[in-house]
């Protein structure tokens, strides 16, 4: 493989967090007197900010592309802020003071945004330009990356030296049949398009799926009034002290009509289901040698240090883990793409390359339980850290802070976003929310904000 002696031009796709983390990060290699390569990072949506950026829609947008938006009205941070943190801006340095462990999705965002919007890298987005194909030619060792502008709705074709992927993997639902679901008289939906838990006031809703999103939705109909509330698990249950109106059921065999059968053979009448099943790693822009194949996991195989693409090192993947960490992961990512495209970080040939992928994922296998899967997720990112000049953030310190979230959950899981944390960045305690979360039915920004004054300060009309 060959590589220009002019600057590199790299081309990052997608702007959610992950992808800003790699412009963040050539930003503060320029800040610090740096070169740094040309930059076009591509945006199928209008905005930045990825999964954070709500969306209405569901199925496709308005230019037909599918939508890329999971998340729904009333969505809070299911984890503490403290554990997200970048370690280079801190959200008291972003809100100019102290505000709750758990915030709604407008206010992460809002932070996300903030961290960017301090720099110019907002001008190497072109918005409205979905990717279509990614092709690597060996003669001039560059990539061709077409994309679709729906501004001026044409394709258009660039060369680059390097890709960095990061579309994110919590777009493209998994989606299992049940027998008797085509004939079931009433809404069926996966979680991905699920918007409004109002919609389901007064009805019983069947959720298929025990993780993140079954635990999420469960939760947000039982806040805004669904009569009942059914997870019905393939390997275990949740296991949390759930309230009445709140069952947990083994696996979903056949709808009959209304009524839901399950593998202990009780059944229940049902009014809604929603699959929480999970999503698919999916690159339909990228041909089946340079993709990545897996299921969701700590530790996908494929890529050097989680990052660098065993099929090619030219290709970079980011956010492509299972997440406890995110953002501050997502930027040691980053930080490691930015020295790897710099030359800085020597890649060690394809052989220890695979060996060290293999290591992990061994490491990843013998896990037993999240308090190893945390360590586990701390020992990844610390191993990224050597390599990089991102500042300390006591990546070990914020996994003892998982272990707590996971302890508060257990303990309460209504209660738990009531729950305060220490930054490892600033030293503070987060004050506590306003009111108890499940009281709060108003998740705007606007309104997080003016009910979580600092002490003594009163509210502004
Ligand atoms: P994404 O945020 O998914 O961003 C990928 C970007 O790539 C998007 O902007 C998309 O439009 C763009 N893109 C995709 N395909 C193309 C294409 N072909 N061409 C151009 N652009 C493209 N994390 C937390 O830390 N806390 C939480 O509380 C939390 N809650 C979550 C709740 C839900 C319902 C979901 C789905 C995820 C949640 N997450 C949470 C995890 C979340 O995915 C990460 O926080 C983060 O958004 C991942 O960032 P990313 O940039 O890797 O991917
Ligand atoms: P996850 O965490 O990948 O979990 C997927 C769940 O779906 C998990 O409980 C699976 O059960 C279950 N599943 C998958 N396929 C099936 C079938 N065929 N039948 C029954 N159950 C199935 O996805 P989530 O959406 O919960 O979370 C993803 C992100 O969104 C996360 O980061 C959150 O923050 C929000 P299993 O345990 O494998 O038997």
């Amino acid at each position: 493989m060959t590589q220009s002696t002019s600057t590199p031009r790299i081309a990052i796709l997608g702007a959610g967090p992950s992808g800003l983390a790699q412009l963040r990060a050539f930003e503060s290699a320029r800040r610090a007197g740096r070169p740094i390569p040309e930059i076009v990072c591509y945006e199928k949506q209008s905005d930045l900010g990825g999964m954070w950026n709500y969306t209405w829609r569901t199925g496709l947008d308005e230019h037909g592309e599918p939508v890329h938006g999971s998340m729904y009205r009333y969505l809070w941070s299911n984890g503490p802020k403290e554990c997200l943190e970048f370690a280079d801006y801190s959200f008291e340095e972003h809100f100019g003071r102290p505000i709750p462990s758990y915030p709604p999705r407008a206010v992460l965002r809002d932070y996300i945004m903030g961290r960017l919007e301090r720099s110019d890298a907002r001008k190497y987005i072109k918005f409205n330009h979905a990717v279509r194909w990614v092709e690597y030619s060996e003669d001039t060792g560059r990539f061709t990356v077409t994309v679709m502008n729906h501004d001026d709705s044409r394709l258009e074709s660039e060369e680059f030296d390097y890709v960095v992927t990061a579309t994110g993997h919590f777009s493209t639902p998994n989606v299992p049949h049940f027998p008797g679901v085509e004939s079931f008289p009433g809404r069926v939906l996966h979680a991905h398009d699920f918007r409004d838990a109002v919609e389901f006031e007064g009805k019983r809703v069947l959720l298929i799926g025990s993780s993140y999103s079954a635990e999420d939705i469960g939760s947000q109909c039982y806040k805004y009034g669904a009569a009942r509330v059914l997870i019905s698990y393939r390997s275990a249950p949740t296991g949390y002290d759930w309230p009445e109106r709140f069952d947990e059921v083994p696996l979903l065999q056949r709808l009959d009509g209304k009524t839901a059968h399950f593998a202990d053979g009780t059944s229940e009448d049902v009014d809604a289901v929603v699959m929480c099943t999970g999503y698919q790693h999916h690159f339909p822009f990228l041909p089946d040698e340079l993709g990545l194949r897996t299921r969701n996991r700590l530790y996908p195989r494929g890529m050097y240090k989680g990052v660098v693409s065993l099929a090619n090192p030219k290709l970079l993947f980011l956010g492509m883990q299972d997440q406890y960490f995110t953002f501050n992961m997502f930027d040691a990512q980053a930080w490691f793409a930015r020295e790897v495209i710099a030359r800085t970080v020597a890649l060690p040939d394809a052989d220890a390359q695979a060996a060290d992928v293999d290591a992990w994922f061994e490491r990843e296998c013998a896990l037993d339980g999240h308090e190893q899967e945390i360590d586990f997720q701390a020992a990844y990112i610390r191993d990224l850290l050597s390599f990089t000049d991102y500042p300390e953030f006591h990546v070990e310190r914020q996994g003892e802070l998982f272990k707590q979230w996971h302890d508060d959950k257990q303990a309460d899981i209504m209660g738990y976003r009531n729950r305060s944390y220490r930054s490892t960045l600033t030293g503070t305690l987060a004050p506590a929310l306003h009111e108890p979360w499940l009281d709060v039915l108003d998740d705007s920004l606007e309104y997080f904000l003016a009910n979580n004054l600092p002490r003594g300060r009163k509210q502004e009309s």
